[in-house]
């Protein structure tokens, strides 16, 4: 009897015990429900924290300055916290706030475990991380390892000698034929690979000169690349971005471009052989490991080729960025017509094609694009709020996990760019020497595209009040210039304004958290032909919802598909009041959402 009572005091405390611990843990993250939740399914989908998330992206350079230098810092990030928080998001995905020397403004790392000394130190990125989780929020991280900076110790080892041990870390081969060892053209213009002098050899870089691929055919280099992930997994981040992760594997015969090339690299440097093992491993090694979301960066990445890198079943990524959307509108700088229904069909089409066992993301720009509201709305006086609400209606009630990138809340637009000396980006100013100084391209048409192109649009900084320089900082200049509308347009303003644009964000972003069908039920486009008009429908079970987006400035009476009629009115972006009708009556860029 004594032995049968210890037996059970030494089976059931370690299980009570374990089982409080639990317990804690739920508690810990109030919105966010990990572990249990994770079996629980909603319209076939496995309910997971990071489904239901919505992130908000921060470029830490511009985001806050707290010491009057003139770039943003960790620091600057901690004090706006509550900020971030009162728009409702439940994650933040910070740009690289790594040691880098700037070529790329980051996304060139010289030291993986080191905060950038512009941005402050690591105990500033332990404070930031804190305040992130006491506010019940995640961070997630940004993974930069197809290439680092040429100032990485590997690299400065690499360059040394063709038998030095970091040789292999990089990709080098020899001339060919006195050349480049294939075709292969950087993003950032020229040839992608750069002879250096120590041994004759060339490197390959698909970015800047300063950013070498590395080699992932070396197993070391995936050891390391492991190993830094779980450094920074273990101090509490909550996953990672990963910068164009499916170039990781090269073809090692290195052909030229195919003789048919159209200029669609995806075709070649995102289609490596070895692309699917590596993350298959990676995920093995590291993210099996935590309770962790990622999503991949997936440029030239097709829709056939989606679900291999985020099927479940797969064990890859839980979600990729595919850049249909965000590329609808431009080829390399060069700015191109298009039409909302091709928008409307790319939804479509990725809805058809990611079925239960993969998750999609929504994002209409980050630090690579435009202001959203100057790309996809209206950025005149009158409709720049309307259109910035419309489409954070889009945004937030599409199927997937939705991305905010910051000013975006406050409808930040493009910067009224004249000449080239206000750039700081290096793909606008590699391109302006190969194209421009070379006479093959003239300078007004040149600065009249990037107008509407460049990526220092989305870089310029945060508008925080009326003060110089909008509040980002107390130096004279800032790193970029600040917009000069920061005076109409800043967080103060927002705060102080029920009806801004900040208010609909939070609005909304409580609408799609309190609304399943929202996150997990079925979309179907009504009326996909409809030029101005995006009305659609979210499904789960018999909670049905609609959505009428009048995408122009123009006043339009719409009459619903399918002899639907408008039902009862969960939110509205104008102060359109109308319910339970047949047509619908929208003023310009007016955004209304229907529970049927
Ligand atoms: O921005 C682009 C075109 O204008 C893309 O081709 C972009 O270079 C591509 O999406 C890769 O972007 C990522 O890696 C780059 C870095 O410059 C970007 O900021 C980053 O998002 C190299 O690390
Ligand atoms: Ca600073």
């Amino acid at each position: 009897m004594k032995t049968l009572y210890l037996v059970i005091v030494i089976i059931a405390v370690p299980l009570i015990l374990a089982a409080c611990q639990t317990g804690n843990k739920t508690t810990t993250t109030e919105l966010l429900k990990p572990s249990a939740d994770n079996f629980a399914t909603a319209n076939g989908h496995t309910k997971k924290w990071w489904k239901e998330a919505v992130v908000y992206q921060i470029y830490p350079r511009s985001f806050k300055d707290s010491n009057g230098d003139g770039i943003g810092d960790l620091k600057g990030i901690t004090s706006q916290l509550d900020y971030i928080k009162g728009l409702g998001v439940d994650v933040i995905w910070l740009s690289p706030m790594y040691d880098s020397p700037n070529a790329d403004n980051g996304y060139d790392i010289r030291d993986y475990r080191k905060i950038m000394t512009e941005f402050g130190t690591m105990a500033d990125f332990d404070e930031l991380l804190k305040g992130v989780k006491q506010r019940n929020m995640k961070m997630i991280l940004d993974l930069v390892v197809n290439h680092s900076s040429d100032e990485h110790a590997w690299f400065a080892e690499s360059r040394k000698s063709k038998d030095n041990q970091y040789r292999d870390y990089y990709i080098w081969r020899p001339a060919k034929d006195d050349k480049e060892p294939n075709n292969w053209t950087s993003f950032f213009s020229g040839p992608a690979w750069k002879k250096d002098p120590a041994t004759g050899e060339y490197y390959l870089h698909l970015f800047a000169e300063k950013q070498p691929d590395l080699n992932w055919d070396n197993p070391k280099v995936r050891h390391e690349v492991y190993d830094l992930m779980k450094f920074w997994l273990d101090k509490g981040a909550d996953g990672f971005r990963m910068d164009v992760i499916p170039f990781i594997s090269k073809d090692q015969s290195f052909p030229d471009f195919p003789a048919d090339y159209d200029g669609n690299y995806g075709k070649v440097y995102a289609s490596g052989p070895k692309l699917h093992d590596y993350v298959q491993e990676m995920n093995r090694e590291v993210l099996s490991k935590y309770d962790v979301m990622t999503v991949g960066e997936a440029a030239g990445v097709t829709l056939e080729q989606t679900p291999l890198l985020v099927d479940e079943r797969r064990n890859e990524l839980n979600m990729i960025f595919q850049f249909d959307v965000v590329s609808i509108d431009r080829q390399g700088w060069r700015w191109k017509p298009w039409t909302w229904p091709e928008v409307k069909a790319i939804y479509t089409r990725y809805d058809k094609a990611l079925d239960v066992h993969s998750w999609n993301t929504v994002f209409l720009t980050n630090h690579d694009n435009t202001r959203v509201v100057s790309r996809f709305g209206d950025d005149t006086p009158q409709y720049r709020v309307p259109s910035a609400k419309a489409l954070a209606t889009m945004l937030l009630t599409l199927k997937g996990t939705p991305f905010v990138y910051q000013g975006d809340e406050l409808g930040m637009t493009n910067y009224p760019f004249t000449k080239i000396e206000e750039f700081d980006d290096i793909q606008v100013k590699n391109a302006w020497k190969a194209e421009v100084l070379t006479k093959q391209v003239g300078i007004v048409d040149y600065i009249a595209h990037l107008r509407k192109t460049s990526r220092d649009h989305a870089r310029t900084p945060m508008q925080w009040d009326e003060s110089p320089n909008g509040g980002f900082t107390t130096a004279a200049k800032a790193w970029l210039p600040v917009n000069p509308n920061y005076k109409e347009i800043n967080a103060k303003q927002a705060l102080a304004d029920q009806n801004s644009i900040y208010y609909y964000f939070k609005k909304m972003i409580e609408l799609r958290k309190r609304t399943p069908a929202l996150i997990y039920g079925d979309y179907k486009d009504l009326d996909p032909q409809n030029p101005t008009v995006f009305a659609y429908t979210r499904s789960l079970g018999a909670d049905k919802y609609l959505v009428v987006l009048n995408l122009s400035k123009n006043d339009l009476a719409y009459t619903l598909p399918e002899g639907l009629k408008a039902g009862q009115l969960a939110l509205s972006n104008l102060n359109g009041k109308e319910e339970n009708v047949p047509v619908v009556n929208l003023k310009g860029w007016e955004a209304r959402i229907y529970q049927l």
